[in-house]
């Protein structure tokens, strides 16, 4: 195994999904430099160094779904990476939905597979991936919002009602994490994150 390959594997192992059962996979990485979570932009939360992805990793726009009492968001949606990955069930989708105040937003988890992932990785090809939804925003150092991680193709949803006006962006555990710190997690460069904006215009 040459160089480029070893540290491929590698990344594979620390950013796929590994972290979400075990730190042993995070370890060595701790860098506050590479902590992109803190800025309030959502293209700074969307746009930031996912290596896994292909950019803008933010390039489907925002979903305008104001007025609908109800918005359903997918978890784990394909999305297309980076060379050899080709895509990959790491995304939601819409990536961003505009709403009215006190919309419901519920979150559907996809039965996608990862059809091309390598040997070696932590979950084998066509097994259902682990994905959650977790808010950026912490009250009281809890999360606003957040899910139980489920397995893929479990017919699992999660809900929230955004009754403020309001950016909220937010993040899967394993395939999105945007920090560096002790938490168990570790910055995530697969890019796994989204944002609701709730706006009364
Ligand atoms: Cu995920």
């Amino acid at each position: 195994m040459n160089n480029v390959a070893r540290t491929t594997r590698r990344k594979v192992l620390k950013v796929l999904g590994a972290g979400a059962v075990g730190s042993v996979l995070l370890s060595g990485s701790a860098s506050a430099e590479k902590s992109f979570g803190n800025g309030n932009g959502i293209g700074a939360f969307l746009n930031d160094k996912a290596e896994l992805k292909k950019p803008p990793i933010w390039d489907d726009g925002i979903s305008d779904q104001r007025g609908e009492g109800t918005v359903e968001v997918e978890v784990g949606t394909l999305t297309s990476m980076v060379p050899p990955f080709e895509e990959g069930p790491f995304a939601f989708a819409p990536r961003v939905v505009k709403v009215s105040p006190g919309t419901t937003v519920k979150w559907v988890w996809t039965g996608n597979p990862w059809e091309s992932a390598p040997p070696g990785i932590p979950v084998p090809p066509g097994a259902p991936w682990p994905h959650d939804v977790a808010s950026l925003e912490k009250i009281g150092g809890t999360y606003k919002f957040a899910s139980d991680m489920f397995l893929a193709g479990n017919d699992k949803s999660f809900e929230y009602t955004f009754e403020e006006v309001g950016t909220n962006l937010y993040f899967c555990h394993p395939h999105g994490y945007p920090f560096h710190d002790n938490s168990g997690f570790d910055y995530n460069l697969v890019g796994m994150r989204g944002a609701v904006l709730v706006r009364d215009d």
